[in-house]
């Protein structure tokens, strides 16, 4: 069976970090290994507290797997840290790991901060060795400096993000107003992936992002390409959520 590793913190309530990301790998029949960044306290509705895990002890968590395991694909969600972030850059890059998808998480939905105040330019340093970067808009902007507004905006923030040393940029429309429309960017062309524009109570599209990477993260690590990977994601995503309407 195929491994995929996750690198991620936990969310008790299930919906989002380790949790999301262990189901969504079983759902597309890969074996889940999972490195924990932080503990949060947290329920659909809010994150309350969050205890970062030392980047020494994120380590070895990785490294004790790897005497073992050679996962076919790495997804990394909240890295709480700088720290951490850094940490797993140099795992990823010393043991040669490949097919390696970032959701850059800096905030939860309510606003608390699931990244330290460095953590933007650790993110940055990441994004040399990622496959695939995630973002959503507010993350986009964050990482890009331009403003988004529409499908355009998206664009030039995936191209300025394209620039950081990712092989794509996936960014998310779902926070758009007008646009659900996903924007792939692979340094030559965009693609574009309409959605649809779904209702609901926030709790409903809790851990939506950890999901999406997870189950774009499995479909590489069984050989799909980037852009079937994130078809398939897509989809899997829109079952999830009927199933929480
Ligand atoms: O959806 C972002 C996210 C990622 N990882 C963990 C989280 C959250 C949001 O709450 O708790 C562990």
């Amino acid at each position: 069976m195929r491994t995929v590793l996750t690198i991620a913190g936990a969310d008790p309530s299930g919906g989002a970090g380790i949790q999301a990301d262990i189901k969504t790998f079983a759902a597309f029949g890969v074996d889940g290994l999972s490195a924990i960044t932080s503990l949060t306290a947290q329920n659909r509705r809010a994150v309350k507290s969050t205890i970062p895990v030392p980047p020494a002890f994120l380590l070895k968590q990785v490294v004790v797997l790897l005497e073992e395991f050679r996962p076919d694909a790495v997804k990394i969600g909240m890295l709480a840290t700088s720290a951490n972030a850094t940490a797993a850059a140099k795992v990823i890059k010393l043991k040669r790991l490949t097919n390696i998808v970032l959701d850059p998480v800096m905030k939860s939905s309510g606003g608390y901060p699931l990244i330290d105040s460095k953590g933007l330019s650790s993110i940055k340093g990441l994004l040399p060795v990622t496959t695939v970067v995630t973002p959503n808009v507010d993350e986009a902007e964050e990482l890009s400096g331009v403003r988004i507004r529409d499908v355009k905006g998206m664009e030039a923030a995936a191209e300025r993000i394209f620039s950081y040393g990712p092989e794509y940029v996936l960014v998310k429309g779902g926070h758009l107003k007008d646009s659900p429309t996903d924007v792939l960017y692979d340094g030559r062309r965009f693609e574009h992936f309409e959605g649809r524009r779904l209702k609901g109570r926030k709790e409903r599209f809790h851990g939506t992002g950890c999901v999406l990477s997870a189950a774009i993260a499995a479909g590489l690590a069984k050989g799909r390409t980037v852009r079937k990977a994130v078809e398939d994601a897509k989809e899997f995503l829109e079952e999830v959520l009927k199933g929480r309407e």
